[in-house]
């Protein structure tokens, strides 16, 4: 096992890490840019060490940098989270050249899946099903325009360097289609300095179903299970189930076998997720994320395995401590993104300082946070301020444990997705599970009612709850209280009058 590892990431991940480190007896050393001076997980690590940045260039994202507090620190391995570096093949290399273990996969693991081509072709070869269409790039406008006849429309234009939703574009007849490739080449050049596009039939209103996966360094590689993340909006995700509400057992055992195939088509060796698009009883392979992931604690919580920790024992050289036949599902989890964002206008980031927050807890309630009350959220990283896991013993109790919990937490001084999360607790089609990625857009209406609804009713109870606790509310309260005591022993002595 490692000495010390130095975690190349911020907020709540960072602290899920040192967490896990924590319980493995691992030194921990945590790195923050300036403006992440007072940041909860800069405390939670054994030592901290600033970034003297705020350019992310100079801090989170300054490969060299950090390598050479990792030298200078002795720690013997790197934890790069999600986001930032985390699938940047230039860090593996790095690491290599210094002495210092990835606490993640290869760099040839993350290239083959960082390119779509590349991985659909792998998966052909192994057998994973894949989304009908191309797998070879467009050289030629004519030869698209039969192709798209021949897989018939709508069809979808996808950058093989893309990901996660960004440089694609969707085409519903012939005299779209060479359009949409100019502009998809385009988007793709500018934005990946790769302008291969290619073309598949377009699947509508898929359900997005994924599956983690872990893998060691002597060939073992274990699914462990799946999860349900379709409700999401603008391809960030909002909310995230386990298992699957629509997962047989038979359709795991398939999925599974497809997510292990995909893993060791690239030699995996660590943790990862195979993603899928489900359609009328057929999935698709659409990507591999090739690190450990937002949604991963639900996952934890239905199968009771620390997913870091095997990450990082598999790192040092460790053998997975679980076979195939150990993992098994128990209830059902879910997580809701807790953003300092306005659902009532576009989810517009809403980062300020926290004046009053009171997290909730009870039985099956988990929560991964990086705020305190008192904590200014900055506005230059991502509005993920917590997320909230609940665990049931089945989806009925998940929800309602979800909805209790939410009602218990208080965040005061900056707007978040609470409300929004409220709503969906309570909306018919979020709890009959007829979810699929175009859910928060045909629901929007729905929803937004809902939520004005929510945001009015809490503001009514953060108000009492001012006039009862904050110190100098405490005599208007008092005096409020007297006056009504006094009005209705008046009332008592004109009523026996
Ligand atoms: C698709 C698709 C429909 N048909 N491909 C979006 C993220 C990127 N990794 C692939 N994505 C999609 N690819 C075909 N052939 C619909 C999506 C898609 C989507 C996929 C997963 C989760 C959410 C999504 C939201 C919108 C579109």
């Amino acid at each position: 096992m490692f000495d010390k590892v130095l975690i190349a990431n911020r907020g709540e991940i960072a602290i899920r890490v040192v967490r896990a480190c924590k319980e493995l007896d691992v030194d921990t050393v945590a790195i923050h840019s300036n403006t992440d001076e007072k940041a909860l997980f800069t405390k939670y690590a054994d030592e901290a060490v600033s970034l003297n940045s705020d350019i992310l260039a100079q801090s989170y994202l300054d490969i060299d940098k950090i390598i050479d507090i990792a030298v200078e620190k002795g720690a013997d391995a790197i934890h790069p989270g999600y986001g930032f570096l985390s699938e940047n093949p230039v860090l593996g290399q790095k690491c290599d050249e210094n002495g210092i273990t990835l606490i993640g996969p290869r760099e040839n693991a993350i290239k083959a899946m960082g390119d779509k081509i590349t991985s659909k072709q792998l998966m052909i070869k192994k057998g994973v099903p894949t989304v009908p269409g191309d797998k070879e790039g467009i050289n030629d406008v004519e030869v698209a325009k039969k192709r798209a006849k021949e897989i018939g429309f709508p069809v979808i234009i996808k950058s093989s360097a893309g990901g996660g939703g960004i440089g694609m574009r969707v085409v519903y007849e012939e005299d779209e289609l060479a359009r949409a490739i100019e502009s998809t080449q385009n988007l793709a050049k500018a934005t990946f300095g790769d302008g291969t596009v290619y073309i598949e039939k377009y699947i509508e209103r898929p359900r997005h179903i994924e599956f983690q996966v872990l893998a060691d360094g002597h060939g073992n590689t274990i699914h462990v299970c799946d999860r349900e993340c379709s409700i999401q909006r603008r391809h960030q995700k909002l909310i995230e189930e386990a298992p699957s509400p629509i997962m047989t057992e038979e359709l795991r055992e398939r999925m599974g076998e497809s997510a292990i195939k995909a893993a060791k088509s690239v030699d995996y060796n660590s943790a990862g997720t195979v993603e899928f698009m489900y359609s009328n009883g057929e999935y698709y392979f659409l990507e591999m994320n090739t690190r450990i992931q937002v949604e991963h604690p639900i996952t934890e919580a239905i199968t009771g395995i620390d997913l870091v920790k095997e990450q990082i024992r598999v790192a040092s050289g460790e053998k997975l401590q679980y076979e195939q036949d150990d993992v098994k599902v128990n209830g059902h989890a879910i997580e809701c993104r807790i953003n300092a964002e306005n659902p009532l206008n576009e989810f517009t980031p809403n980062p300020g300082k926290i004046i009053g927050y009171r997290s909730p807890g009870g039985i099956g309630v988990r929560m991964d946070s990086g705020v305190y009350s008192g904590y200014t959220i900055p506005s230059i990283y991502d509005s993920m301020i917590a997320k909230l896991i609940v665990h049931g013993n089945n989806r009925d109790e998940a929800i309602a444990r979800m909805a209790r919990a939410l009602n218990e937490y208080i965040v005061v001084g900056v707007k978040t997705t609470i409300p929004f999360h409220k709503a969906l607790m309570k909306n018919e089609n979020f709890k009959q599970a007829n979810l699929h990625t175009a859910f928060i857009e045909e629901n929007s209406r729905d929803l937004l009612t809902e939520v004005e609804r929510v945001v009015q009713e809490e503001e009514e109870r953060i108000s009492k709850l001012h006039a009862t606790f904050l110190p100098n509310k405490k005599i208007a309260a008092i005096s409020m209280g007297v006056n009504t005591y006094m009005q209705q022993i008046k009332q008592e002595q004109e009523n026996r009058k």
